[in-house]
């Protein structure tokens, strides 16, 4: 049988994908940023797909960090192993790999004025030491010109296993030159005392409470799903699932009942911006994915553990720094939920009772980057929806605190010990394609009607649409009071009641776009979270948010830049991007470690089907069905 056209790169692929690329002029003793695969244009796909068409042609890209310190994107035709496209990104500079993450931590350990300073600070044992290696933002510091830094900042963490958020050294940085590993120089603000928190909170550190029996999830006839390489079908649904080094969990190729409805979709970047003023912590704003890698930083989930019940997994490929092969096993999981009640009445005339169990099939990845642990989940509906979810896990960032030093922007958790303000900014990018290609998308919220001839009782309100035509018109924040929702349809097709086949995007959580100010480095550099919505026609090379290089960035790359033309976005192929966030003001019960937060939206068919669709879900029991 013929591969998929959308499976991700074999491990032969992408040694493969390594071994011509390395022949590309000036590539021999190139460091590999990523291996994956190039996916095959979307015409190309459909006419494979939808119209019995040749497969596509299978490529490769590997992006590389040559010798001469250019980011460049090579593309490798598999079959013929020739080199179809070699790319360049004049200036950019590449991500944090994990094994530079490594090699980084130890240079700052070594060096000279890191002992000196923590000497001065009575701290003499390096193996008690955390450091943590930072994407440097660009700050306008002297030292950002020129080097691709790291600032690095220390925690004593004390024994191996111990937390060592719990005893930030404050306030001491060092800039390390990430090509060179080597510290260039350390800062230091106002030194304080390092907190003596409690910050444990694993097996044998805490006292576990009595009375949880086992909840077990069984599926006795087996699972309702089956899956072919990556290409998942569900009662209905077919999609594919897969991971890439950067974006973490794609979805591709979504259909339900054999309909179109999505191509792609992922995180497109996502930002973490700090808001407390203090030059410790006030440069701090972490492209999670561009300059670490949500695919790279991806966990092997545990049966049991990370996943309940009848689970299948997906084991993931990606490539090290030497174009070698690195497996993620369990990288991707896959299962289905019960879901609580799907549709249910009781008629009250004849006491006839229809219930529906509500069941979910969930797709979901993890990645830690750094203190922070995110899941990303995509949940598939009976009734035609998709829930994407994100839930973050993990450690708080901290800071210490002198005696009755006052705070700004940050919220004790334990005494000298806090947790800055900051935001989770998670851009997805979302190639929507309902019932076809060419996609047109309104704005539709609340509105009363002024009482008067159209409304005599001042009862009646209306669902005010807006049709946008052009990219500016489509930058719009949410609005929980008016129920603000953008509906996405085809404007060539027509339903049963004369309105477009539609599916709309629905804020899930309230959603605050970036609180940085205009002025700031990250409101420009990570521009995507100005906006929950941003609407751009389907460019290819338009994947990542705020450009596919981010690190040290300067202007505003990614969707302002794309956006300044304010090109056309009315009936044709268009990509939503969808801002996902979370304001974290930290709590007390934040520490030390997080209870989930989650934030999402969700995909809701609206006139794409005729009738309910879950209306041929059979009863889970016969009790569900009697009078
Ligand atoms: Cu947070």
């Amino acid at each position: 049988m013929e591969s998929h056209p959308l499976n991700p790169l074999t491990p032969d692929e992408i040694r493969r994908t390594a071994q011509v690329a390395r022949t590309a002029d000036g590539a021999a003793d190139a460091v590999f940023i990523s291996i994956s695969i190039r996916e095959p244009a979307k015409a190309d796909y459909l006419a494979w797909s939808d119209a019995d068409g040749p497969l596509p042609v299978r490529r490769g890209r590997a992006a590389i960090y040559d010798a001469q310190r250019r980011v460049r994107e090579i593309t490798v035709e598999l079959g013929s192993g020739t080199i179809t496209e070699d790319r360049h990104f004049p200036g950019a500079m590449p991500p944090i790999t994990p094994d530079e993450y490594v090699a980084a931590e130890a240079a700052v350990k070594s060096d000279p004025l890191m002992i000196e300073a923590l000497a001065r600070r009575g701290i003499t044992d390096m193996g008690e030491v955390q450091i943590d290696v930072l994407a440097a933002s660009k700050m306008g510091h002297e030292l950002e010109d020129g080097h691709r830094i790291a600032r690095c900042v220390p925690y004593l963490r004390g024994a191996p296993s111990l937390n060592g958020y719990a005893r930030p050294i404050e306030s001491l940085l060092a800039f390390l030159d990430l090509d060179d590993k080597r510290v260039l120089a350390i800062e230091e603000y106002d030194v304080k005392p390092i907190p003596e928190a409690d910050g444990e909170y694993a097996v044998g550190t805490v006292p576990l409470a009595e009375g949880f029996r086992a909840i077990d999830i069984v599926q006795p006839d087996g699972v309702s799903f089956t899956v072919d390489g990556n290409r998942v079908s569900w009662l209905g649904w077919e999609f594919s699932a897969s991971l890439e080094a950067q974006e973490g969990l794609v979805i591709h190729d979504v259909r339900f009942k054999g309909r179109r409805i999505m191509h792609r979709a992922s995180c497109a970047e996502m930002i973490v911006p700090y808001g407390t003023p203090h030059p410790m912590h006030n440069w701090r704003t972490y492209f999670d994915a561009g300059e670490y890698g949500l695919g790279a930083c991806t966990n092997s989930l545990v049966l049991g553990c990370d996943c309940v019940g009848d689970i299948t997994y997906l084991d993931s490929y990606l490539a090290d720094g030497r174009g070698d092969v690195v497996e993620i096993a369990n990288a991707i999981c896959l299962h289905e939920e019960d879901h609580s009640l799907l549709w249910k009445h009781t008629d009250h005339g004849t006491g006839q009772v229809e219930s529906r169990r509500a069941r979910r099939f969930v797709v979901n990845s993890m990645a830690t980057v750094g203190n922070y642990d995110y899941s990303f989940r995509w949940n598939f509906g009976l009734d035609g929806h998709i829930e994407l979810e994100v839930q973050l896990h993990g450690i708080i960032s901290t800071m210490a605190h002198a005696p009755g030093e006052e705070l700004v922007g940050t919220n004790l958790v334990d005494a000298g010990l806090s947790g800055p303000h900051h935001q989770h900014l998670f851009s997805f990018r979302l190639d929507l394609d309902v019932d076809g290609t060419d996609n047109t998308v309104r704005e539709v919220e609340a509105e009363p009607i002024p009482i008067g001839p159209d409304n005599p009782v001042g009862n009646a309100f209306r669902a005010k649409t807006t049709v946008f035509h052009t990219e500016q018109e489509a930058m719009r924040t949410a609005n929980d009071t008016l129920g603000r929702a953008w509906y996405v349809g085809n404007p060539n097709k027509v339903n049963a009641v004369g309105g477009q086949p539609s599916y709309r995007i629905v804020p899930m959580h309230g959603v605050t776009p970036m609180l940085a100010q205009p002025g700031s480095s990250v409101y420009q550099r990570a521009g995507f979270g100005r906006n929950i919505l941003w609407v751009t026609p389907n460019r290819d090379d338009e994947r990542h948010a705020a450009g596919t290089y981010p690190y040290g960035t300067i202007g505003q790359p990614g969707l302002p830049q794309w956006t300044e033309a304010d090109r056309p976005i009315e009936n044709t192929d268009i990509v939503c991007w969808y801002t996902v966030g979370v304001t974290h003001f930290v709590r007390t019960e934040d520490w030390p470690i997080m209870p989930v937060a989650r934030a999402g939206f969700r995909l809701e068919p609206a006139g794409f089907f005729d009738r309910n669709p879950a209306l041929e879900v059979p009863p889970s029991d016969p009790s569900c069905c009697t009078s």
